[in-house]
């Protein structure tokens, strides 16, 4: 099995989790010729990664690739047994990727378009409310008492809210939702999520110096 993808990307990173928190860590490896080769695309015609390859099976995107890691490889099930339960970890992930991801890409691109930020954070704003308004506040992780694919989702994309912060406020997003704001305390002193937080900073840090080098 390889994972093909960088640490940086949220994308990349939730697979990753997935197989750490269950004991397992897949292979990460970059593509030889880059996600934009002819035998990239051959496998992964979206041109984005992540990438799993597990012998004949090539399977793009994100979640789907974390959810058959989860019933693939040994370990803790990363979704609750029950049927509600198993739903509200889809709904925090799903929550996240229609609302979070469109936001953090517009604050992404702040610099090159600032035109794009006060839609950006308000989007971002809204995103987090929905997703606190699910939440339910005694929970130690993301739904519930144990690391969850949630957990796995939000870990990688709060990274960005950290490292944003300056000239947008994004830190103050998450102040603002005091939940959520908890869980990314206690989510950045786990060992899980410190490791996952050193590596996109390193990964952030390298990006930065390439792109002024
Ligand atoms: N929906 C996809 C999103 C993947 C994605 O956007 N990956 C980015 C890296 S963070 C990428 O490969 N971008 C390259 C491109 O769009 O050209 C998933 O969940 O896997």
């Amino acid at each position: 099995m390889k994972l093909y993808g960088g640490k940086l990307s949220p994308f990349v990173m939730r697979p990753l989790l997935v197989s750490r928190a269950k004991g397992a860590e897949v292979e990460l490896a970059m593509f030889e010729g880059g996600i934009k080769s002819p035998e990239y695309l051959a496998l992964c015609p979206t041109g984005k990664m992540p990438l799993l390859i597990d012998g004949d099976l090539a399977l793009p995107e994100s979640q789907v690739i974390a959810e058959y890691l989860d019933a693939a490889l040994p370990g803790p099930k990363l979704l609750p047994d029950d049927a509600a339960g198993a739903a509200m970890v889809r709904l925090i992930v799903r929550l996240a990727d229609v609302y979070m991801v469109p936001a953090l890409g517009g604050l992404f691109r702040g610099r090159e378009q600032p035109e794009g930020v006060p839609a950006a954070m308000q989007a971002m704003a809204e995103g987090l409310g929905y997703i606190e308004h699910y939440r339910r506040s005694g929970d130690a992780f993301a739904w519930g008492n144990s690391f969850s694919q949630a957990d796995a989702a939000l870990i990688p994309l709060f990274f960005f809210l950290d490292a944003l912060d300056g000239p947008m406020p994004t830190k103050a997003l998450m102040a603002a939702r005091p939940g959520l704001a908890a869980w990314w305390d206690r989510a950045k002193a786990s060992n899980l999520g410190a490791q996952a937080i050193a590596e996109q900073a390193a990964g952030l840090a390298a990006m930065m110096a390439a792109r002024q080098g």
